[in-house]
């Protein structure tokens, strides 16, 4: 065993500190993309229980994408938002639609 004992902050320079330091995690966003064929309402219910929004709201989110090609879902931790992208982009595809999700760092 090694006599030595693990380096702390105090064994440091002052300049080398911050480099010793965990950051804040980094979010990241999951965007939801337009397409011609999903139908509404298959997207509102996909909002609705992935992103766990109320009817109104995904009702609103659904027209926003349609409107303007891309919506914001949520921003979440890096595991939360491929999980919440990935479920999405599978229920799509099982349903036969090409909707898609995508993860952007914030
Ligand atoms: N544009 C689609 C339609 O007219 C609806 C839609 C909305 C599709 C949002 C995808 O992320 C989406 N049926």
């Amino acid at each position: 065993m090694s006599s030595k004992k693990p380096a702390d902050n105090n064994d440091i320079g002052v300049l080398d500190r911050d480099k010793n330091k965990v950051g804040k995690p980094k979010k990241y966003k999951v965007i939801l993309l337009n397409d011609d064929f999903t139908p509404m309402g298959f997207v509102v219910v996909l909002i609705h229980y992935v992103f766990k929004k109320d009817a109104t709201t995904a009702y609103k989110l659904m027209m926003d994408i349609h409107d303007k090609g891309k919506g914001l879902m949520g921003i979440y931790s890096k595991e939360i938002a491929d999980t919440k992208s990935s479920r999405c982009n599978a229920v799509a595809r099982e349903s036969g639609y090409p909707l898609k999700s995508i993860v952007e760092t914030t």
